[in-house]
């Protein structure tokens, strides 16, 4: 049995070509002119690329007294329809939770996964457990990422002393360090003088963290990763600020990743102004929309470079979830969904719009992100002998977003009545077809772990702080005697 894509136009991170796409055994094992199979796949008129990555979803997470809504089902299955045929999901062990039950708590959530999936697992405290359990979690488990929450304070966060601490101990392991860049202390002190002074609604959420909170934690977490020799990948870069402390770093040779999400790239903070109360709570996330001159400089960070990924932070809430913070914005559960409408949003508006080319495109949402998470080429590639992840992208299918026709389980959609062209026709999951247009064929439980190796030597930051402050002991004579 074996399935040919015929008649496309293969679009990679660097090249764009016609060719013909043979896939057997869930692997590409052939690419060129007038190859045949079993079956054929119409891709006239297509691009035919990697199958888009999501660096970051919350499937099923325990958060804020509730449970994001979207499960590794339903979620998989929006990553499918919009073009996304892997998501890396958070494991977050509980208070003095070992890492190791919390993966197998993780673990036990996959099993009706539509797509392949893989985990980072988050650092929420600090002893010398996690220490050695981080080992097994990179060489035994397969997963070499660890992220460490800024904010959140007295739930997720960590302070300085534990982030830094478990930044060196990923430089030991290979493993690469995210951060959810925010400077909590700050947000928390915020939050309790803006309910204090009566401003409980959604927009308040907005005000509470503003974009020096996170210029600030971004460069401090890229200090401290500097000083630990280790590379660092910040999630949901959303400002200027943030972006201009990943530029420097870069500058200076730092490998410091930056990802803006697609809510970030398209939708401002005018959601949260003069609308009424549930539609401004729906896009309560952190960290919050910004204005028009942060999202300029993100689309900046995309075109030059300095920004690597595109992600959604997928953690979608209903209505009824988002209804507990009636009273208070500092209880509205956090998060936005996007898994389904990434693609075909940023299409519109990276490629469509000129701010992209198509080779960028497949960069920042699969292969630029495969191989920083160190899957590539298994993942985001188009080469003989990759996973056959592949999406048949129609550019001149179009449609509207509406919570009416999407696959999340949730009641709305942040993106509703937007006008998308640029969908897939076909997205296969390692050579199966799960969405033909708008036909849904995805299989609960077809869905994969994936495992990540350890990087290898080179991973480490040029950081200098080795040979800068390497103790060096200073022998004297004549100490004075205390002046008593
Ligand atoms: N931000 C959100 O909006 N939701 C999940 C966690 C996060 O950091
Ligand atoms: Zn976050
Ligand atoms: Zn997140
Ligand atoms: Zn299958």
């Amino acid at each position: 049995m074996s399935t040919v894509i015929k008649g496309g136009t293969i679009v990679t991170a660097d090249l764009t070509y016609k060719a013909d796409v043979k896939i057997e055994g869930g692997k590409i094992v052939e690419i060129g002119a007038n190859l045949s199979g079993t079956e054929t796949l119409d891709a006239t008129g297509c691009y035919v690329m990697p199958g888009g990555i999501d660096p970051h979803v919350h499937l099923e997470m325990p958060f804020m007294g509730t449970y994001s809504s979207d499960d590794f089902e339903s979620g998989t299955r929006a990553g499918l329809a919009g073009g996304t045929t892997m998501v890396v999901d958070f494991c977050l062990p509980g208070p003095e939770q070992s890492l190791l039950e919390a993966l197998q708590m993780w673990d036990n959530k996959t099993s009706r996964a539509n797509a392949d999936y893989s985990f980072h697992m988050a650092i929420t405290g600090w002893n010398e457990r996690v220490f050695n359990e981080m080992e097994t979690i990179v060489k035994d488990k397969g997963i070499n990422t660890f992220k460490h929450f800024m904010a959140y304070k007295g739930a997720l966060m960590v302070n300085d002393d534990e982030m830094f601490a478990s930044f060196q101990r990923c430089a030991e392991l290979g493993a690469l360090p995210l951060v959810h860049a925010e400077n909590g202390d700050v947000v928390a002190s915020m939050t309790a003088k803006l309910l204090a002074e009566g401003n409980n609604g959604p927009e308040a959420h907005a005000y509470s963290r503003p974009p020096e909170v996170e210029g600030e934690a971004t460069n401090r977490a890229i200090m401290l990763a500097d000083m630990a020799g280790v590379p660092l990948y910040v999630v949901h870069t959303s400002c200027e600020q943030a972006h201009e402390a990943i530029r420097r770093a870069r500058q200076k040779g730092m490998r410091v990743y930056g990802e803006p999400l697609i809510q970030h790239l398209t939708l401002d903070e005018s959601e949260y102004f003069d609308k009424d109360w549930d539609h401004a709570a729906r896009r309560v996330m952190s960290p919050p929309f910004r204005s028009k001159q942060h999202q300029d400089s993100l689309w900046a960070g995309l075109q030059s470079g300095s920004l690597s990924v595109v992600a959604t932070d997928h953690c979608a809430f209903t209505t009824d979830q988002k209804r507990f913070g009636i009273g208070n914005f500092a209880k509205i559960p956090n998060g936005t969904g996007g898994l389904e409408d990434r693609l075909p949003m940023l299409w519109t508006h990276g490629v469509n719009t000129g701010r992209l080319t198509i080779n960028e495109f497949v960069a920042v949402t699969s292969t630029n992100i495969a191989k920083i998470l160190n899957v590539y080429p298994k993942k985001g590639a188009i080469l003989v002998g990759a996973d056959a992840d592949i999406v048949v992208w129609d550019p001149k299918r179009s449609k509207t977003i509406s919570a009416k026709s999407q696959q999340s389980s949730i009641d709305y959609n942040v993106f509703e009545g937007k006008d998308v062209t640029g969908l897939p026709r076909y997205t296969l999951t390692r050579g199966e077809v799960a969405i033909e247009e708008s036909t849904v064929k995805t299989k609960e439980g077809h869905g994969q772990f994936v495992k990540r190796q350890p990087f290898q030597a080179v991973n480490k930051a040029l950081s200098t702080w080795k040979e800068l402050v390497a103790p060096r002991k200073v022998e004297r004579s004549g100490i004075p005697a205390t002046g008593v």
